[in-house]
């Protein structure tokens, strides 16, 4: 019923002719796009030329925005722009925009809006500590977290919306979640979703883990019942480990 969705998150990572470069090796290595939705979040300077190269089910997404579409703002990324490039995902509230550019819950909840107001769709960003999860206050912190990122959408928005559970302890230390508690982060997403609208759209939201996922524990994590799919960063990074992502199903 939901559609599994692969994304990968490059970070500030590749130069720009290694980005044209992958995506012409990835082109013909990705399952359709009713099997798996693959996506690729890369730096603003690159999404161009990947477009440019792209002829394959793969969609490229921006990996920030600003919550205006356009005004002084110095070296921001209008949003409008990058849905005038024909941009249809774009990762918000990622946990080292929070960390390290003091994106607040406030922030977040108006880049969701700008998002959509452009008519693209959200990553949504969850991330919680391991301190957290040891005292069990992640569970208060994700909540909070998850209801102030979407507050104020329609009911029709955040059933589109894609939301990703990455708990900090999990992001680029080569140690992923297990799969159980993956999936009670991915839970926790949906229920908090279904408290504020309903189950009917909670079940409609696609939910993903994300934290040092490789082509080795991916099927572990995807069979869980809420986890829909997965963002990647450093597995994002060679072809060959993101078209395994990809095909993970076979
Ligand atoms: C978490 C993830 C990508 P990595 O930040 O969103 O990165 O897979 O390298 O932990």
């Amino acid at each position: 019923m939901r559609t599994p969705f692969i994304g990968g998150n490059w970070k500030m990572n590749l130069s720009l002719t290694e980005a044209a470069q992958f995506i012409d090796e990835i082109q013909t290595q990705l399952p359709p796009s009713d099997e798996v939705e693959t996506v690729l979040a890369a730096s603003p300077l690159f999404l161009h030329t990947m477009q440019e190269h792209n002829n394959s089910p793969l969609l490229v997404a921006a990996e920030n925005c600003f919550y205006e579409d356009e005004g002084a703002y110095t070296g921001e990324v209008s949003p409008k722009a990058l849905s005038q490039m024909g941009i249809k995902y774009v990762i918000v509230g990622h946990s080292e925009r929070r960390k390290y550019f003091h994106e607040t819950d406030e922030i977040v909840n108006k880049k969701v809006h700008a998002v959509f107001r452009n008519h693209m769709l959200p990553i949504i960003c969850c991330d919680e500590t391991m301190g957290r999860y040891e005292t069990g206050d992640h569970i208060s912190w994700m909540v909070n977290q998850v209801t102030a990122a979407i507050r104020g959408l329609d009911a029709d928005d955040v059933k589109k919306a894609v939301v990703a559970y990455e708990p900090s302890w999990a992001i680029g230390t080569g140690h992923t979640a297990p799969a159980d508690a993956a999936e009670e982060g991915c839970y926790l997403i949906r229920q908090t979703i279904a408290d504020i609208y309903s189950d009917q759209i909670a079940n409609q939201v696609r939910i993903l883990y994300g934290g040092s996922v490789t082509h080795e524990n991916i099927r572990e994590l995807m069979k869980q019942p809420d986890i829909d799919g997965v963002l990647a960063g450093k597995a994002s990074l060679t072809t060959q480990e993101f078209v395994e992502l990809a095909n993970f199903y076979q």
